[in-house]
């Protein structure tokens, strides 16, 4: 079935470069914005934003909440990369949560936030989000905008087709982009043909917290598992996943792999797969992969190197896998709220091609099969067909949907949004973006129940649309009225990394349950000091441990003697604030670490290794009172051979 794909690349890279630049002089012009845009956009000082966005800042490794429609940057919550902000990764408690069967590392690519969902709704509990290059999945909480859990995903590289939920939020899912020896193993790259697989791993979801846990991982043919959708509805057990490179080629993809007319959307049947686990189908193997879970409790987070993962080959589970033929290299793969459609994104081609889930359980029973590739049926391409969206622009990537039977799509060469009729397949509006979209966001556009208010394009180019800031200029984003008949933009925003892609949610499914404080009573860190009384010095050999709390606007002890060059010294620091937006920090001269930022009811802990006799100050980082610069102290710091006592106090100068 292999057809050579006519276009070729250097016509199309030609096309790239010429759109883009056409775009930067000529469109700039026509970019003039109706007159009440800046006040859909205005939120008055005090008010809040009606929507929540999680943007993902790919290779920064974090996550960024921002208010829609202002635009307005609330926090950056790091998840894959360490961040000395708030010690992220700096500090003993969070050093596990990056962890991995490579050792820690410290810094990730993250592409894909996905909300949880109860009954195909955003339930506003949880967000998860991928890594991509050391492929791990996070989970973020949505009371403390904290991420909590980080699970390796082994077997896999380049974690790209993640991280999505089903609608009960009984799976996310991940899946691989290379496909690689499984096991890894040293081979020559020239045999990776029939060889190299494609891991698509299932993680279930405890209901009750949100954690999760490798459930299964099926071994596909070697190809690359670019983007992945779930089923809901009609399709809820079913998840769809793009793929290019089915022609396995291993070099020069950008030629090799673009040789097939048409790639695949495989469609796997989840719900078949549990079922063969739960009646103890699938095979034990040997997998390293790290398992960090942050514990509220005690502040910590503690990593567990996991051992086995149960695979699955997808000819021991006949009738669960199909691949569906999908042109050319799609990148999307997206399910509308009815879970009929299966929007498959091609990016090498000028049409989207959309796919009916009730054709294709037809073309199943009926076995309108075109072949097989490794044992999985090829279904006949015009049996699953449900429509084609025609020359609706060039370089389809992604699709989101509103409440209302509409699909937008981002086309990354031609640098636009286009809206079309699901079912009629009819164009019905088109807008540009500044410059090279990438994905778009709508509310709640990977659910059942998306709100149609709001579109979000997330650039990958912005040239002259910003203040010149050097050779980089910053990623942005956009935001489009899509209530009316046609979009509408309103505004450009500056985005923290490159935004890949953001999940969004009103804020009233947010706001309530956000957490204000820790309860101090509730702290079970080892060492935290609950109050002055239990503040406290003591030696362990070279390790000496500091406990010491911090509260408006002293630290408790504040003088510290009886340290010596060649110690190892913990600072376990905690709030005893229980007041709402009362954090304090603290910082070390020559730490090799960053400070901390203690929140109220919380320990954390740094580490000082000092270098150099003398008395050393700390202080608090965050402007937290009045005498927030009186928050201070020093540590008497004596040679190693010194027999000084540790004494320690608070008080006493006088
Ligand atoms: S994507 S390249 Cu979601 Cu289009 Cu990562
Ligand atoms: Cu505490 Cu500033």
């Amino acid at each position: 079935m292999k057809q050579i794909f006519k276009i070729s690349v250097g016509f199309l890279m030609l096309t790239l470069t010429f759109t883009s630049c056409n775009n930067v002089k000529s469109t700039k012009s026509n970019s003039a914005l109706g007159t009440n845009a800046a006040e859909k956009v205005y939120v008055a000082p005090g008010e809040y934003d009606e929507f929540y966005a999680f943007i993902s800042g790919g290779f920064s490794g974090q996550l960024s909440v921002y208010g829609l429609p202002s635009g307005r940057l609330f926090k950056v919550i790091p998840v894959f990369s360490q961040d000395a902000e708030k010690a992220y990764g700096y500090n003993e408690e969070t050093k596990a949560m990056l962890n991995t069967s490579h050792g820690f590392v410290p810094w990730d690519d993250a592409h894909h936030p996905d909300i949880s969902q109860t009954n195909g709704k955003l339930d506003g509990r949880y967000v998860y989000i991928n890594a991509n290059n050391t492929p791990r999945i996070a989970k973020v909480d949505l009371t403390t905008f904290e991420t909590t859990e980080i699970i390796e995903i082994p077997n896999s590289a380049g974690n790209h087709s993640s991280s999505f939920v089903t609608e009960n939020t009984e799976y996310v899912v991940a899946g691989t982009r290379f496909s690689v020896p499984i096991p890894q193993r040293d081979m020559s790259i020239k045999d990776y043909k029939g060889n190299f697989k494609g891991s698509l791993s299932f993680l279930k979801v405890n209901p009750e917290n949100g954690e999760m846990s490798i459930k299964f991982q099926l071994l596909m043919p070697g190809f690359d598992y670019d983007l992945s959708h779930p089923g809901r509805g009609k399709s809820h057990g079913w998840f769809f996943f793009s793929t290019y490179n089915s022609e396995e080629a291993n070099s020069l993809l950008e030629v090799n792999a673009s040789q097939n007319d048409k790639d695949f959307i495989a469609a796997i049947n989840w719900k078949k797969i549990e079922d063969y686990v739960n009646n103890g189908g699938g095979t034990k193997v040997p997998s390293k992969y790290a398992h960090n879970i942050y514990n509220e409790e005690d502040h910590t987070a503690t990593s567990k190197m996991m051992q086995e993962v149960v695979q699955v080959k997808p000819s021991e589970v006949p009738g669960a896998i199909f691949l569906l033929p999908t042109p050319k290299s799609p990148h999307g793969c997206d399910v509308d709220p009815s879970g009929e459609y299966i929007v498959g994104n091609g990016k090498l081609s000028a049409n989207l091609t959309v796919h009916s889930f009730t054709k294709m359980l037809d073309a199943i029973d009926n076995k309108k099969f075109d072949g097989e590739a490794y044992g999985i049926p090829i279904l006949k391409f015009e049996d699953v067909l449900a429509g084609v969206v025609e020359q609706a622009g060039l370089g389809p990537l992604h699709t989101e949907f509103d409440d209302k039977g509409n699909g937008y799509t981002s086309f990354f060469i031609s640098s636009e949004v286009v809206k079309w009729k699901l079912g009629t397949w009819e164009v019905l509006d088109r807008k540009p973006t500044f410059y090279s979209v990438g994905h778009v966001m709508i509310p709640g556009g990977n659910s059942a129940a998306p709100f149609g208010k709001y579109l979000l394009a997330m650039n990958k180019i912005t040239k002259d649309r910003y203040l010149p800031t050097g050779p980089e200029v910053t990623q942005s984003a956009q935001l489009y009225d899509i209530t009316g008949d046609k979009m509408e933009m309103l505004l450009d925003f500056p985005t923290v990394g490159e935004p890949h892609y953001a999940a969004g949610i009103p804020a009233d499914l947010i706001t309530p349950k956000s957490r204000k404080l820790y309860k101090l009573e509730n702290n079970k860190h080892p060492y935290a000091a609950k109050s002055d009384a239990d503040t406290k010095v003591t030696r362990n050999g070279n390790e000496v441990h500091v406990q010491m709390t911090m509260i408006r606007s002293h630290f408790s002890p504040d003088n510290i003697e009886g340290i010596k060059v060649g110690d190892k010294v913990y600072f376990h620091v905690t709030n005893l604030e229980q007041d709402y937006d009362v954090p304090h920090g603290i910082a070390m001269i020559g730490a090799n670490t960053s400070e901390l930022l203690v929140m109220p009811g919380q320990t954390e802990t740094f580490v000082w290794e000092p270098k150099q006799v003398g008395v050393w100050p700390f202080y608090c980082t965050d402007f937290c009172s009045a005498l927030h610069q009186e928050m201070q102290g020093y540590v008497r710091v004596s040679p190693a051979s010194s027999n000084i006592d540790l004494s320690w106090s608070l008080g006493e100068d006088f």
